[in-house]
């Protein structure tokens, strides 16, 4: 029995896609069991380091990328197993590079924030706050240039509107009308620091419009809404039109990052408040109430995955780790040592 207890029913356009709906259900899934054994392995002992957890903003990284072609650009965080996982990189290759083996997506050298994949569009997760907006500048710059009609998005958090670049990006792809997607998840809280406190502007949609960017206030909670203006924004952004920044209003069920953060910038209520808005459950109840997917085919879905991350891990334990010799090699470009 698939449990739906959310009781905030989506406001968007459920698309009658069942195809489509499978995939959205098998993404939102699949990422909330790889960062659920991603904390139960931490916990056991069995994987180290610095881990940051996407629980609770499924559906931004889901919908985002559902409307992405594999040639399409993503830039990431660190906080971006999601957007990796929903942009299509193998979750065995990136479970080996959180174990830091020869097989993961950047040969065990890498980590947890740095995943890359540029097989399928993934320029790279990063530690920098903030910086993986000039970079998907730089590739969608690259995009109009070379003129194909791929587009670029990048993810970043609130605590990212406290840095330059991202201004910096805003003007520029305003002023050359790059086909780039800004997709800003306001999860309220940059480590303990709240966005009520340190932020100006309550809606930061606000500041883009400082730009003559359009701008949109999203709920993050709700894979149909950010499918929804994701589709306006990437066929703006395919014709020539420019930019879109989107603020998608969200919540991480985990603290910053996993290990000594005990919460206590934020109250239970609080948490309580954004877990009743699940966007895993919401999927469910919308698409069972209008028949679209029968439950059958959800566990189905859920089994799936739960196959696909035991494999993941399986795969990961199983492979090698780097030898010494290797300490160096792609470390620098070929021609550049
Ligand atoms: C330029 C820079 N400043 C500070 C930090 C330390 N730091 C790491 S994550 C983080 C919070 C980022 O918050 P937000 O952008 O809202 O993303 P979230 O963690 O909520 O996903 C900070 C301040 C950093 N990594 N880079
Ligand atoms: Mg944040």
């Amino acid at each position: 029995m698939v449990a739906i207890s959310s009781d905030a029913p989506t406001t968007a356009q459920v698309p009658d896609d069942s195809a489509l709906l499978r995939r959205l259900y098998h993404t939102l899934r699949l990422i909330r069991a790889f960062e659920e054994k991603v904390d139960a392995l931490r916990t056991s002992g069995r994987l180290q380091g610095s881990l940051h957890l996407y629980v609770g903003q499924e559906a931004v990284a889901t919908g985002v990328c559902a409307r992405l072609n594999s040639d399409d650009y993503v830039a990431s965080t660190h906080r971006g197993h999601g957007h990796a996982i929903a942009k299509g990189v193998d979750v065995g290759r990136m479970m080996a590079e959180l174990y830091g083996r020869t097989t993961g997506t950047n040969h065990g050298k890498g980590g947890s924030m740095h995943i890359a994949d540029t097989s399928v569009g993934m320029l790279g997760a990063t530690g920098i706050v903030g910086a993986g907006a000039p970079i998907a500048l730089g590739a969608a710059l690259s995009a109009r240039t070379r003129g194909t009609r791929q587009v670029a998005a990048t993810f970043f958090g609130d605590g990212a509107m406290g840095q330059g670049p991202i201004y910096e990006c805003l003007n520029m792809a305003a002023i050359w009308k790059l086909p780039l997607i800004f997709v800003c998840e306001n999860n309220g809280y940059a480590e303990s620091t709240s966005a009520e406190y340190a932020l100006s502007t309550r809606d930061l949609s606000r500041r883009a419009a400082a730009f003559e960017v359009p701008a949109f206030v999203v709920d993050g909670q709700d894979v149909f809404a950010v499918y929804e203006r994701m589709g306006e924004a990437v066929e703006r952004a395919r014709s020539g039109e420019g930019p879109t920044f989107l603020e998608c209003k969200t919540y991480r069920y985990y603290g910053h990052f996993l290990g000594d953060d005990p919460l206590r910038y934020r109250t239970q209520d609080e948490e309580a408040f954004y877990r009743s808005r699940d966007c895993i459950e919401r999927f469910e109840r919308a698409v069972s109430e209008r028949g679209l997917l029968s439950e059958a085919e959800l566990r189905t879905t859920t089994r799936e995955v739960e196959q696909s991350i035991a494999d993941a891990v399986e795969f990961a334990e199983s492979s090698p780790l780097p030898e010494v010799s290797e300490l160096t090699t792609e470390v620098y470009a070929e021609d550049a040592r």
